[in-house]
C-alpha cells in the first residue's frame, strides 16, 4: 500500500515540511493544491490534508480511494458533511497545538481591557493625551473558561501567573492543576455570576449552537469581560450586541463571528468596549511546523496500522 499513497494538501508548505512528510513515507506522493485544482487529483488520493472550515463535499464525491481526511485545524465544521459521517473515511484534527498562540491571544485582549489599551490606541490615532480612563488590575480577579480542553489548560496556567482565580466547565470533572474549581456544565450560569472575565473555547456543535444568549449574559456580572476565541456560532450575536450595548457586560474580546468576514454593517465594529481580531488567534509562525508534525506522526501511525491520534468522533462533531 505505502507505495501507492497520495496525498494532497490544501495549504502551501515549505521544504521543511514536505521533507517531513517524506521521511515518513518516501514513495508517497504529495501534491500541493489549491482548492481549485484539487478536484483532477482526487480518483487516486488516498489522504486529503486541509482546514476543517473547508467544505470538502464536492471532492469527496469524486474521491472513491480515499481513507483518510487530516484537518490542519481544530474545528472540522466543514468536513462533516452527512456522507463522510456514514463513512468509513477517518477524520482527524490537529487539536492540541493552539494552547501557546490562542492563550497569548486572550491575555493580549484581557490585559487590552484591564490596561485601557482599546481606549489608549484610539487615543493614539488623534495624537491625544488624556489620562481619564480608569485601569484595573487582573490580580485575585476571576477567570471562567467554558470548555476546559488543551486550550482552555494554557489559558488556566498563565492566568495562575498573574495570580488569577481559575475556574471551569468540563465535560469530565478529574482534578486539574491550574484550575481552583471545576464546574458540570449544568452549573454554568453560576459560574459566569462570579466570574470577571469568560472565555469561550468550546467546540462548535448541534448542543452547543447559539449557547450563549441573553440569559447567559444577564447571569454574568456588569463588571465582565467576555471572550471567543472558538467558533463565533456558540454565541447569538444579536444578544451579545445588546449585552453590549445596554451594559449588562463591560467589554468582548472578540476573533470569531457568526459570519466571517465580520460584515462591514456590523456594530461590532464600532463599539468602544469591543476588541475585534480577525478570526487569528491561532496564528503563528509555528503553526504549520506543528500542525505537520502532528500530521506526520499519524501518518506514521496511519502506515504501521496503529490507531490514529485526534480521530474525530463523527457523530459527536469533535
Ligand atoms: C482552528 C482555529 O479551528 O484556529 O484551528 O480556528
Amino acid at each position: 500500500m505505502a507505495d501507492a499513497l497520495k496525498i494532497v494538501v490544501l495549504n502551501r508548505l515549505a521544504d521543511r515540511h514536505v521533507t517531513a512528510i517524506k521521511n515518513v513515507i518516501p514513495e508517497a506522493e504529495i501534491v500541493i493544491s489549491d482548492e481549485e485544482h484539487a478536484v483532477e487529483h482526487m480518483p487516486d488520493t488516498n489522504i486529503l490534508v486541509t482546514w476543517g472550515t473547508f467544505d470538502a463535499r464536492p471532492l469527496y464525491l469524486q474521491a472513491p480511494n480515499l481513507q483518510w481526511i487530516h484537518a490542519l485545524s481544530a474545528g472540522v465544521e466543514g468536513l462533516l458533511f452527512p456522507e463522510i459521517r456514514s463513512s468509513e473515511i477517518v477524520l482527524t484534527n490537529s487539536k492540541g497545538i493552539h494552547g501557546i498562540p490562542v492563550s497569548e491571544h486572550v491575555f493580549a485582549m484581557i490585559l487590552s481591557f484591564t490596561r485601557g489599551l482599546n481606549v489608549f490606541l484610539r487615543q493614539q490615532d488623534r495624537k491625544n493625551w488624556a489620562r481619564r480612563t480608569p485601569t484595573e488590575e487582573v490580580h485575585e480577579k476571576t477567570i471562567a473558561i467554558v470548555g476546559l480542553g488543551s486550550i482552555g489548560r494554557e489559558i488556566a496556567k498563565k492566568a495562575k501567573g498573574f495570580g488569577l482565580h481559575v475556574v471551569a466547565t468540563k465535560r469530565t470533572l478529574t482534578t486539574e492543576i491550574f484550575v481552583d474549581k471545576l464546574y458540570p456544565a449544568d452549573q454554568l450560569p453560576e459560574m459566569l455570576a462570579i466570574a470577571d472575565f469568560v472565555v469561550v473555547a468550546l467546540p462548535l456543535l448541534d448542543e452547543t449552537k447559539e449557547m450563549f444568549q441573553l440569559d447567559l449574559f444577564n447571569a454574568m456580572k456588569k463588571s465582565a469581560y467576555f471572550f471567543n476565541i472558538a467558533r463565533g456560532s456558540l454565541v447569538k450575536e444579536a444578544d451579545l450586541i445588546t449585552a453590549l450595548r445596554e451594559g449588562i457586560i463591560k467589554g468582548a474580546g472578540l476573533d470569531v463571528f457568526e459570519e466571517e468576514p465580520l460584515p462591514e454593517n456590523s456594530p461590532l465594529w464600532e463599539m468602544p468596549n469591543v476588541i475585534i481580531t480577525p478570526h487569528i488567534a491561532a496564528f503563528s509562525p509555528l503553526y504549520l511546523d506543528r500542525a505537520v508534525k502532528m500530521f506526520a506522526d499519524n501518518l506514521t501511525r496511519f502506515v504501521q496500522n496503529r490507531e490514529l491520534l485526534n480521530v474525530v468522533d463523527k457523530t459527536k462533531g469533535y
